[in-house]
């Protein structure tokens, strides 16, 4: 059986169906100065570290022919997916729904809300977009993955103790198999991408497995990547 060397045991791939490469929320409005994570008061530069890995994972997926989702969080212009609660939470310099430098804050369509150019989707990979911060919530995830027979999941994006590990933990209790990728997730506290990392792997990997991109990359490739298996 092919394996990914992870953390806390190797990590199984599997002989009858197929794998997919998560990208959470690498938006404008997380990264860049003027979005949702600036008027949080975070430091948006911690997240561009890992931007380069990230880059290279998802190629190496593009190369195998392997399936790829993004997500984007945000809410429609009327903001009738938006509970009140949610508006009302952080106490930042702008809102949601508040018009900033890269339009308005967090709602789908507006400048600040897309995918960095970086790792801009390709045609042929899905694009979720998410009023929460979990990914299976209120989205057709479950439904894509179930038609392309996927089972095993590789999680990155922003942020990580936030939307990277609810979808995690969502994903984990319906019976995927996740691995979060340790290089190409990040959060603006160091301390609690960490804590999210140990928690993930506690306990036999309650949660899942972690690894890095290199890993999972030279896993992948030993494996085969065959859409014959479908
Ligand atoms: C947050 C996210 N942090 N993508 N969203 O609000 O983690």
């Amino acid at each position: 059986m092919p394996t990914i060397s992870a953390l806390p045991y190797e990590y199984e791939l599997p002989e009858s169906s197929q794998v997919a490469l998560i990208v959470i929320d690498m938006q404008r409005d997380f990264l860049e100065p003027g979005g949702f994570g600036d008027a949080l008061n975070n430091d948006v530069a911690r997240l561009q570290a890992i931007v380069p890995v990230l880059k290279r994972l998802i190629e190496g997926f593009r190369a195998m022919d392997l399936t790829i989702i993004h997500t984007i969080e945000c809410h429609q212009p009327d903001m009738s997916d938006c509970p009140p609660s949610k508006v009302k939470r952080g106490k930042g310099t702008l809102k949601i729904g508040d018009p900033g430098p890269m339009g308005r804050i967090l709602i789908k369509g507006e400048p600040g809300n897309g995918i960095i150019p970086e790792l801009a989707p390709i045609p042929g990979e899905f694009v979720i977009y998410k009023p929460g911060k979990g990914a299976f919530y209120a989205t057709n995830l479950e439904l894509i993955l179930k038609e392309q027979n996927i089972t095993h999941l590789f999680i990155t994006g922003v942020t990580t103790e936030v939307c990277v590990q609810t979808t995690m933990r969502e994903a984990n209790d319906r019976g995927y198999e996740c691995l979060m990728v340790e290089d190409c997730t990040e959060s603006y506290f160091p301390e609690f991408k960490q804590s999210t990392l140990e928690m993930v792997r506690a306990q036999g990997g309650i949660v899942g497995w972690t690894s890095t991109a290199d890993e999972v990359l030279k896993g992948l490739k030993a494996w085969k990547p065959s859409k014959a298996f479908a």
